[in-house]
């Protein structure tokens, strides 16, 4: 090889891989502070386990606890709050809300069928409370008394899951609650000698607990940490850290969400530098990213939640409480999420029975049924960097841009704007029809709406061509 070509191929390489990272500083490397508990890289992880956890794209959360059994009701009074904090608005003390341990026999649970109605949705993951703040563990955990072991149905419930949702392809990811009302060393800050013992313990009983996720389920792709707001986890950013390489030196390749993370000063998900600690940004919860103001995310990974109504994770008898989303509603937003580079995971809180109430299920299928028709614009897509129009969105797969089509105009006429250096050659339904594609003006192209109204939200696939770049015509002369 000359030696010119030897240099332009080592300077494409490296453009190449940091713009691949998208390693980008906010501060010159000498200005940062240095950090021991710190972002541990700069830009996405671009390892085989993490490009699994992208593709995915599409997951179902999975809310079940004591609190299931009250549903939002306690003592005849029915609380409109969040349904998994009851034991909270209604200030129930922690021995007598265990008692719902009694009650805990969830006769119609059936993993299979959880795991095919999972299927049928179209998920790619799921993510199980393994232990909400209420303490109560759906594995039999011997670090504790407050586990399923002890409840009348005895049955380890996320032992049966994780194999129910690993048999039909399903990844299965942990949800875990670092704050547990069950336990009596537990603090929410630390404010003497005797605190800070007592949460010394209580680290090292969360150690435990998490040692024996990954020892019992190693099948396990990724840990969502919750519960890590409070000063005491603030003040002790180092055990974040420690978790974090715990759990990857036991399980490689896992995946850990930034809200683990806390920094050395305390700083939570981005380290006192600005850079984003743990895998993936887990900050967007019931809310997402602004398409147009707010593109900095797709700079790094990132998974949104979203409950069905305002804000019931776990399962409330009365629905009628808050708005609940419809399906389109909910398909919107998944498409939205993907748009901008990001995940989505629905949540779903089962009934104390262990079956799903009606409205979730018609959602699920509703939602597979449309992930059937038009999943290719949402597996394996990603940010398409192209400006955003009215109609809808964009995502990309390689050399295939798809317009995913909410809002139809009167017109006919789908505006698209490309980007400097790409043109379209074809624009195609994905049942493979052609619709039309009109050039307007530089960069700008009418595609048609399809000849029959879908009456759905529908999805285009844009062939494109990109013009040789400089650096392409360059690379090529030299060859
Ligand atoms: C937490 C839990 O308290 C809740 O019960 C549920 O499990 C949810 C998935 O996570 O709630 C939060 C946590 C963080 C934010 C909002 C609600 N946040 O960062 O905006």
């Amino acid at each position: 090889m000359n030696k010119l070509l030897t240099t332009a191929v080592l300077a494409l390489g490296i453009f190449g891989s940091v713009y691949a990272q998208d390693a980008k500083r906010l501060l010159p490397a000498e200005q940062e502070v240095s950090l021991k508990y710190g972002a541990d890289r700069l830009g996405k992880r671009q390892d085989a386990d993490m490009k699994k956890f992208r593709d995915n794209r599409l997951g179902a959360f999975i809310h079940w606890g004591l609190y299931a059994i009250p549903g939002g009701e306690w003592n005849g009074k029915m609380y409109n709050g969040a349904a998994e904090w009851l034991k909270a608005w209604a200030k129930v003390p922690a021995d007598e809300w265990l008692t719902l341990m009694d009650r805990w026999n969830p006769k119609k649970f059936d993993a299979k069928a959880w795991a095919k109605m999972a299927k049928k949705m179209g998920v790619k993951y799921v993510k199980i409370t393994t232990k909400h703040h209420e303490g109560f563990c759906l594995w039999p955990s011997k670090y504790t008394q407050y586990t399923v072991a002890q409840t009348p149905y005895k049955k380890d419930i996320l032992g049966e899951l994780v194999k129910a949702y690993n048999d039909e392809g399903i990844d299965v990811h942990f949800y875990f609650s670092v704050m547990d009302w069950s336990h009596p060393d537990y603090r929410y800050d630390i404010k003497s000698p005797e605190d800070e013992v007592a949460f010394a313990r209580f680290l090292e009983f969360t150690d435990n607990q998490l040692k024996e996720l990954a020892t019992r389920y190693p099948t396990v792709k990724d840990f969502w940490f919750d519960g890590t707001w409070d000063a005491s986890i603030k003040k002790n950013g180092w055990w974040t850290a420690h978790v974090e390489q715990m759990l990857k030196e036991m399980l490689p390749g896992v995946t850990i969400n930034s809200r683990l993370r806390a920094d050395d000063n305390g700083k939570r998900h981005f380290d006192s530098n600005g850079h984003l600690m743990g895998d993936y940004e887990s900050g967007y919860e019931r809310r997402l990213p602004d398409p147009v103001k707010d593109l900095k995310v797709t700079r790094w990974d990132w998974e949104a939640c979203m409950t069905v109504p305002e804000n019931q994770w776990g399962y409330h008898k009365d629905w009628s409480l808050s708005y609940v989303k419809t399906p389109l509603e909910v398909l919107e937003r998944i498409v939205h999420a993907v748009s901008m580079g990001g995940n989505m995971v629905v949540n779903f809180g089962p009934q104390p029975d262990g079956d799903f109430r009606p409205e979730e299920k018609e959602l699920a299928d509703a939602i597979g049924k449309w992930m059937k028709e038009n999943g290719a614009c949402i597996y394996g897509c990603d940010y398409a960097g192209w400006d955003k129009q009215a109609w809808g969105y964009y995502t990309r797969k390689e050399k295939d841009v798809y317009m995913i089509v909410f809002n139809q105009p009167y017109s006919g006429h789908l505006m698209v704007k490309t980007p400097k250096g790409i043109k379209i050659t074809k624009a195609v339904l994905l049942n493979g029809k052609e619709v039309g594609v009109e050039e307007t003006a530089r960069n700008e192209y009418n595609v048609d709406m399809p000849a029959k109204n879908p009456g759905a939200p529908f999805v285009i696939k844009l062939q494109v061509e990109e013009e040789k770049s400089t650096t392409d015509k360059y690379r090529e002369a030299l060859t």
